[in-house]
């Protein structure tokens, strides 16, 4: 496979691999808008980003529908009502690096902004779906299987990206998965999927496939090596050796859990009052985020931060994230010091009262994916 024929990215990224191309925007910049930036917004490659020609293109849809059909990029947009949502994508490996720290485990590394938020225009999945005249689940219609047309992914012996969301979510007409043509009110960027896309909110970023090539409706999940093997939650004994025992016996990640990060102050930074916190927060399943925690003492007592921006438009469920800041004007423990030095932590709770672990060790496994315990920063207060 060749890179020779990649997009033009922004300099200012955090590369964690560079071909095929994974990258985070710096956490200071992620949290200065509700809405990320196009260029700033992660990109998680598991190939080289294809070149597609858009008159050229056409989205086939075939398994357990009555009436398969291969449409064009003009059928898509002219022939389904285009709706627009807000939703934030997160990569299950967000936060792998710091899992990796506790005990190591494999996959790229991330730090906490493999995540960012979005608005995405396009038709919904579940019209074109019906076009199709999908089978009931009755008939076995269980799983929408996604393949790309990235091939050479490595993991999966050159094939392209697959993978595959339930007939369940596909059809809920709350649900709002998307074949998206747009993102941030432009024309899909080719590292974003142009020109075809699924946007599926509320689950891991792996399900959104990018370059969408095919829709299969099957009684089964999507036979690729990122549903079938990647992108599951292992128990803590199982290692390199014993893996493929497991495969099968555990589930493949779909809803994303409850999740929050501190991305300013930056760990270690030497600061004077007053200073704000400001973070990010999410749930899955387009869960609320109902209140996120501070704590200036490694997580003793907390406070409640001022939370940001819940902008949900059309929707029902809350898909975008939630952004969060919190000012520090007093510390007691600081008078008659030069300096003195503190742990912030934040937690996040949504709607169902989910919140995060406190250790990563609780949750530590093979493949680094989920970390979602609680996020702390330390830093140094000067008088
Ligand atoms: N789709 C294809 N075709 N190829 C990929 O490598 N990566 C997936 C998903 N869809 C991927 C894909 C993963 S793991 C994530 S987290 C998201 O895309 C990332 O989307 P983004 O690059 O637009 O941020
Ligand atoms: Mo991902």
């Amino acid at each position: 496979v060749s890179f020779e024929n990649e997009p033009y990215r922004d300099p200012d990224f955090i590369i964690n691999h560079k071909a095929p191309f994974n990258a985070e925007p710096k956490p200071d910049v992620l949290v200065q808008s509700f809405i990320t930036p196009t260029e700033k917004f992660y990109v998680r490659n598991h190939a080289p980003v294809p070149d597609i020609c858009p008159t050229a293109y056409t989205l086939k849809i075939d398994g357990l529908v009555g009436q398969p059909l291969t449409l064009s990029l003009n059928d898509i947009k002219t022939k389904f009502e285009k709706v627009t949502i807000t939703a934030h994508l997160q990569c299950a490996g967000n936060r792998r690096t710091a899992m990796s720290e506790y005990k190591k485990v494999k996959g790229v590394g991330w730090g906490i902004a493999s995540l960012s938020n979005a608005t995405w225009g396009g038709c919904r999945l579940r019209d074109v779906l019906l076009h199709a005249k999908i089978f009931s689940k009755e008939s076995g219609a269980n799983h929408a299987v996604f393949w790309g047309l990235d091939f050479g992914c490595p993991e999966d012996n050159g094939k392209p990206y697959g993978s595959s969301i339930t007939v369940e979510k596909a059809m809920d007409i709350d649900g709002d998965v998307l074949l998206a043509y747009e993102m941030n009110g432009e024309t899909i960027n080719r590292d974003h999927g142009f020109p075809l896309r699924v946007v599926a909110p509320g689950i891991i970023g792996a399900r959104s496939v990018k370059w969408l090539d095919k829709i299969t409706i099957s009684p089964h999940e999507s036979e690729s090596f990122f549903q079938r093997r990647d992108y599951k939650i292992f128990h803590n004994g199982v290692d390199w050796n014993n893996v493929e025992k497991y495969w099968d016996k555990t589930p493949s990640l779909q809803e994303l859990s409850i999740q929050s990060a501190i991305c300013v102050p930056a760990p270690n930074s030497a600061l004077y009052l007053p200073f704000t916190i400001t973070g990010y927060a999410t749930s899955g399943g387009g869960r609320k985020i109902e209140r996120v925690d501070v704590s200036l003492d490694g997580g003793e007592t907390w406070d409640y931060a001022e939370l940001l921006g819940e902008d949900k438009g059309v929707c029902t469920k809350y898909w975008g994230w939630t952004l969060f800041r919190y000012t520090i004007t007093k510390l007691p423990q600081l008078e008659g010091k030069d300096s003195t030095k503190i742990k912030l932590v934040c937690r996040a709770w949504d709607l169902s009262s989910n919140t995060q672990p406190k250790d990563v060790k609780d949750i530590w496994n093979l493949r680094g994916v989920m970390n979602n315990c609680w996020h702390t920063v330390d830093v140094t207060i000067l008088n």
